[in-house]
């Protein structure tokens, strides 16, 4: 099996097993959209709760657009198994889709892609040229080299055992209308004929455009590049939202007023930028240009820009206690939201992390509110409030995260019960005049005090 003259057309009559390793927000949701468009799938993942709760069709991410589409074990298409020893073997063309973090010095983390690698070259039939896919958001030249070294190790030939490409998730967590099965995908590989092959089989999974972009360097490019385009963006208007109101002048009039321009890309301001795509993926660009000697100066400070905001509004926050009278180390701050995008479960690079931990330098007391985070997710410092219609006694409620369940809460009993009725907007989302009406000082992100 594996790549050969006829697969493309097996590729079109469904007549492939599609192997996925790692089964998380991408990678199980990619395994039930191959298994959907009639594929032969095995998903591996090293967590043995993740495979149990596949196995009993429980969803083990936090994406609540995988509940209930997990086929049922017993079909003799879907195969999960924590080793990729029992499945690779069965697999003409194996996906990656696990995960790609920074580290702390702000440096990529590529161990996940070189150890699922060797798990899946471990694991090859020689002579099977079984096709390796990874799917990982990296830096350019990172697959060719993490991978074939490990392939040379294996004595495994590429061409004869084995091929490689690079075809990047674009997927949107919360986000149906941009799942695997509706989004578009490039292709990158060095040989160009299993590139388009790939290309057959990857338009069976989404209805959007797939085109195949030359070799792997591309295609890794083209993803980074994507999310960095908008890390910048966002910092732009981050940025604005510190001078407008030095000049009197609210943000949101501003960018609205520019947004009346055909080719003006509205983007929001806010308290931060969060998850694992945005406020990641500009250091593996930043850290392929330092490899290079070409300093990502736009990028590195779009980045410091983004970083830094929820500094900025914990600052504002505090000059806004100090001047309602608020005694230092009496203030008791409620955080609407954790999760660092609406409707969905994720804290991962939640700007709220930052945000609570200079509020707690400053002596103010924090206490957060968000139904889709466990709160068990949630720091030690901060105080969980379960039940947003009994809390009370607080001097500002901010608004971090625009769930509907914290955008629309009865404002004018929560206002009732806060000791200070002060309201800081951090997204944009809210009707500040109407909520001022109620007895509410409002502030927000880019707004004139
Ligand atoms: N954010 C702002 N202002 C904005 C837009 C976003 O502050 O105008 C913040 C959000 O609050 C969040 C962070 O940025 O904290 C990231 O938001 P996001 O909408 O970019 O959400 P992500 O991180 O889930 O981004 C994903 C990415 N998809 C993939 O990598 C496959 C991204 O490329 C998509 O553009 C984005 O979804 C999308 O379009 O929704």
């Amino acid at each position: 099996m594996g790549w050969d003259a006829d697969f493309s057309k097996r590729a079109q009559n469904g007549e492939l097993t599609v192997g996925i390793i790692g089964l998380g927000y991408v990678g199980l949701p990619t395994a039930v959209g191959f298994y959907d468009a009639g594929f032969n799938v095995w998903g591996v993942d090293i967590s043995e709760r993740t495979v149990r709760m596949v196995l009993a069709g429980e969803n083990p991410t936090g994406d609540p657009d995988v509940d209930d589409i997990i086929p049922d074990s017993n079909s003799p298409r879907w195969h999960i198994t924590t080793s990729a020893s029992e499945a690779v073997p069965h697999c003409d063309v194996v996906l990656v889709t696990v995960p790609t973090p920074v580290t702390e010095e702000l440096k990529p983390d590529l161990t996940y892609v070189i150890d699922a690698g060797r798990s899946v070259f471990e694991s090859i039939v020689k002579g099977m040229r079984t096709i390796v896919v990874l799917e990982s958001t990296v830096y350019p030249g990172v697959t060719a080299q993490t991978w074939l070294p490990l392939i040379d190790e294996l004595c495994l030939e590429v061409g004869k055992d084995v091929e490689i490409a690079y075809c990047p998730e674009r997927f949107n967590p919360g986000d149906p209308a941009h799942g695997v099965r509706q989004v578009a995908r490039v292709v990158g590989c060095s040989n160009s004929y299993v590139g388009e092959d790939l290309v057959a089989l990857y338009r069976r999974l989404t209805s959007d455009d797939v085109r195949y972009v030359g070799k792997l360097e591309v295609a890794e490019a083209a993803k980074v590049i994507e999310n960095v385009q908008r890390d910048i963006n966002i910092a732009l208007v981050n940025e604005l939202a510190r001078i407008f109101p030095e000049l009197g002048v609210d943000v949101e009039d501003v960018l609205s007023a520019a947004a009346t321009k055909w080719n003006f890309h509205r983007y929001t301001p806010g308290v931060g930028v969060g998850g694992h795509c945005i406020p990641v993926d500009p250091y593996y660009m930043m850290q392929r240009a330092a490899d290079v000697g070409v300093p990502a100066e736009l990028i590195t400070a779009a980045r410091a820009v983004n970083r830094t905001m929820p500094l900025h509004v914990a600052t504002t926050i505090n000059e806004i206690l100090y001047k309602a009278g608020v005694p230092s180390g009496s203030a008791k701050l409620l955080m609407l939201g954790w999760s660092y995008k609406p409707e969905v479960g994720d804290p991962r690079e939640t700007p709220a992390e930052p945000l609570a931990e200079a509020l707690l330098s400053k002596d103010i007391a924090v206490f957060a509110y968000d139904p889709h985070i466990d709160s068990s997710q949630f720091p030690e410092k901060v105080t969980v409030v379960e039940d947003i219609t009994t809390a009370s006694g607080f001097d500002l409620a901010i608004l971090v995260t625009a769930h509907n369940s914290c955008v629309n809460i009865d404002w004018k009993e929560l206002g009732k019960r806060m000791r200070n009725p002060i309201l800081y907007d951090g997204r944009r989302v809210l009707d500040l005049d109407l909520i001022s009406k109620m007895g509410w000082q409002v502030y927000a992100v880019g707004k004139p005090h």
